[in-house]
């Protein structure tokens, strides 16, 4: 028996609390440790009074078709129909690159969308059932570059070290958006694609998830299942509230893009939604919080490794267009 509409408003509820109740228990630490002196440096500005304006665009796509809040696509494997609910990432090392391989930092203009070289890319408009951001949308990084005959486009997802661990309240925008934030341990959501599909699953009566056939349960109902990817440092060492500042992240999960052939002045950068839910199942699980290896397909499509949490080669996620 279907029952769409009641168990959707209890789990309303039940999401609500659970939506992101990471981070989860903190993993041990290993090898790979991002220690801030190797991590990246947060404004490696160019700024000699000879820079020109330069604006790198990016879109958003689901495979073929635009990113629209309120419009549903075939995503995951097996392929099921998802509403889309959130798409926002933060960039920041951006960079153009000459002929010879040699780079020139953009200098990212302070704006509520930019902070001291780190940008927030904001796709989701908080229509439909993307009910995770705010109406404003940003697919645009505004700066300035040295002069120079440019061929490439080098970028980092996330935020660096050295402005990732502190208190929320007292970050400016776009640091401050409390849906892509932990905690002070864990820092910032850097990356948030959430999907959300119907899934029949065993409900309890009250409307959490049966363990069992036990009395009381409701048998299986349809539910909307949300799958996150949500992208951040993990293993964070240190406690921030508590006065003890964070020295270090096992994993720091900030993968590095890199196009050999970008043309600012023609081109864009397409994050494709469909590419990063490819190889998950949208209806097994809430996807992905960064703590678990259920985050392992969607990490390799950005460009990271799970397992040690540095970039890798195999990013399917962004292209250019
Ligand atoms: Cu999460």
């Amino acid at each position: 028996m279907v029952t769409l509409a009641p168990v959707r408003a209890l789990f309303g509820a039940a999401l609500a609390l659970s939506a992101c109740s990471d981070p989860a228990p903190v993993p041990t630490p290993d090898a790979g440790i991002d220690a801030p002196a190797v991590d990246v440096p947060a404004t490696p500005a160019v700024t000699d009074g000879g820079d020109r304006a330069v604006t790198i665009r990016f879109a958003a796509r689901v495979g073929a078709r635009p990113f629209r809040c309120g419009e549903r696509y075939p995503l995951g494997t097996p392929a099921v129909e998802a509403e889309v609910v959130d798409l926002r990432f933060y960039v920041h090392d951006v960079r153009l690159v000459r002929a010879d391989g040699t780079e020139a930092h953009v200098a990212l203009t302070a704006s509520p969308w930019q902070h001291q070289n780190v940008a927030l890319l904001d796709f989701e408009d908080h229509t439909g059932a993307c009910d995770q951001g705010d109406a404003e949308t940003n697919a645009d990084l505004v700066g300035t570059v040295a002069p120079g005959d440019y061929r490439g486009l080098r970028f980092r997802v996330g935020v660096p070290f050295a402005m990732n661990h502190t208190d929320l309240a007292a970050q400016p925008s776009p640091l401050n958006r409390s849906t892509l934030f932990w905690s002070w341990n864990s820092g910032h959501i850097f990356f948030a694609a959430t999907t959300r599909a119907a899934a029949t699953r065993p409900v309890t009566f009250d409307g959490g998830l049966a363990d069992a056939a036990a009395p009381g349960d409701l048998g299986a109902q349809v539910v909307m299942n949300d799958h996150f990817t949500h992208v951040g440092s993990t293993g964070c060492m240190g406690n921030p509230s508590a006065g003890t500042a964070v020295t270090a992240c096992a994993k720091p999960n900030r993968p590095e893009l890199s196009f050999d052939a970008f043309d600012a002045a023609t081109q864009r950068v397409v994050i494709d939604l469909a590419a990063v839910k490819e190889g998950s199942n949208l209806t097994a699980n809430d996807g992905c919080h960064s703590f678990t290896p259920t985050c392992t397909p969607a990490f390799s499509h950005l460009g990271l490794d799970w397992s040690t949490g540095a970039p890798a080669a195999t990013q399917t996620a962004f292209r250019v267009e």
